[in-house]
């Protein structure tokens, strides 16, 4: 599917699509906490990249987070059998549950993502709309969220080429699109 939107100098694209098929660096995963599969984006990314992702789920899980990846944080796999070389997994907020400061937490996902692609030398990264399914955080709200975020973080790091904003729905990229906050 074709790019419905780009943002600062095509720095960022939006789309709509199977972010599985994504041919980019690295592809973020809307994970949770035990980084051992579920439903939505997360059961799509490990039926395609097949078990190697699970494989070293576990082991991070073992190494450096035996109580669970917590809410805001990322990690890095290899992408198994998908397109993209990477998946980034990290963990979006619950809407709706608990105190703490749901819109820091829902940057800290996507200003984490980057910092490991940069870390890793990556340049082109696809997102889905973290939080936004299972996790019921409103599309709309979101959108200021990940694109604030983006756009700081871009505007001080010039090593990533493109952010890909991938939407599952025509109906949620029409929302992003009328909801983002993007300068230009
Ligand atoms: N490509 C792109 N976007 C997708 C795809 C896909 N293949 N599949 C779903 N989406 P969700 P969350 C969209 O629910 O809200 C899992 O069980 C979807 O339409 O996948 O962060 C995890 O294990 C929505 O816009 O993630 C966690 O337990 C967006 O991806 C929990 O769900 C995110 O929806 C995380 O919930």
């Amino acid at each position: 599917m074709e790019i419905l939107q780009t943002f600062l100098n095509a720095r960022v694209a939006v789309k709509v699509g199977d972010i599985t098929k994504e041919q980019v660096n690295a592809i973020v995963n809307a994970a949770n906490g035990t980084l051992m599969g579920g439903g939505g984006v997360d059961g799509a990314i490990h039926r395609a990249g097949g078990p190697e992702i699970l494989k070293q789920c576990k082991e991070i899980r073992k190494k450096e987070f035996p109580e669970g990846l917590p809410t805001g944080e990322a990690v890095i796999t290899t992408a198994g059998r998908m397109p993209a070389k990477h998946v980034i997994h990290t963990v979006g907020p619950v809407y709706g549950r608990g105190g703490g400061d749901k819109a820091e937490l829902l940057a800290s996902c996507y200003r984490n993502c980057l910092r490991l692609a940069v870390e890793h030398g990556l340049k082109t990264i696809a997102f889905p709309a973290v939080s936004t399914g299972i996790y019921g955080y409103p599309l709309s709200e979101a959108a200021k969220v990940s694109s604030e975020t983006i756009e700081e973080f871009l505007g001080s790091n010039a090593s990533i080429d493109e952010v890909r904003l991938v939407f599952f729905s025509a109906n949620d990229a029409d929302a992003f699109l009328k909801n983002q906050a993007f300068t230009n």
